[in-house]
């Protein structure tokens, strides 16, 4: 099983301010949380991030026929963009929206997510362990979906 990670705008910028909304842990630490739970489970995950939508976009076209699952961040481009859902809706593979914040407890303008509209999941409030509660799931939501 192959699963594509991506994280949106100021993700890589994790740990260095706001620790009390997005925690002390940094990029890395993301990036090493992810490949570990991969490997546990037998996934082979590629990890990217981009400050930027047409890369993003570019990236989840670019799946197609690659992966079995996407988990996406898209950061704020969750609260804007249409182009990101669009793309997900384009390739259809399964996918899963994390947030590292409880983005319901915060700005109404991060009360919209366009990008959740085509996941089959959102994760959010977790912390950087909702990407690996992202992975165990989308893992068992793809194996049921190839019975
Ligand atoms: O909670 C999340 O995971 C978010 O997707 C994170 C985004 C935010 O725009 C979304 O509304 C919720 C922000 C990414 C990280 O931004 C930083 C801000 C300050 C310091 C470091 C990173």
């Amino acid at each position: 099983m192959k699963f594509l990670i991506i994280n949106g705008p100021n993700i890589n910028m994790l740990g260095l301010r706001e620790p009390g909304i997005y925690g002390s842990q940094n990029y890395a630490a993301l990036e090493s949380l992810v490949r570990e739970t991969c490997a546990a489970e037998g996934i082979e995950a590629e990890i990217f991030q981009s400050n930027h939508e047409g890369a993003i976009v570019d990236k989840i076209q670019q799946a197609y026929g690659h992966y079995h699952g996407i988990v996406i961040n898209p950061a704020a481009y969750t609260h804007t963009s249409i182009a990101i859902l669009d793309s997900l809706k384009a390739v259809a593979i399964p996918a899963v929206e994390v947030h590292i914040s409880d983005v319901r407890q915060r700005e109404g303008f991060r009360q919209v997510s366009y990008a959740g509209q085509a996941c089959a999941k959102t994760i959010m409030g977790q912390g950087i362990e909702g990407y690996r509660l992202g992975i165990l799931w989308l893992k068992g939501y793809v194996e049921g979906l190839e019975g």
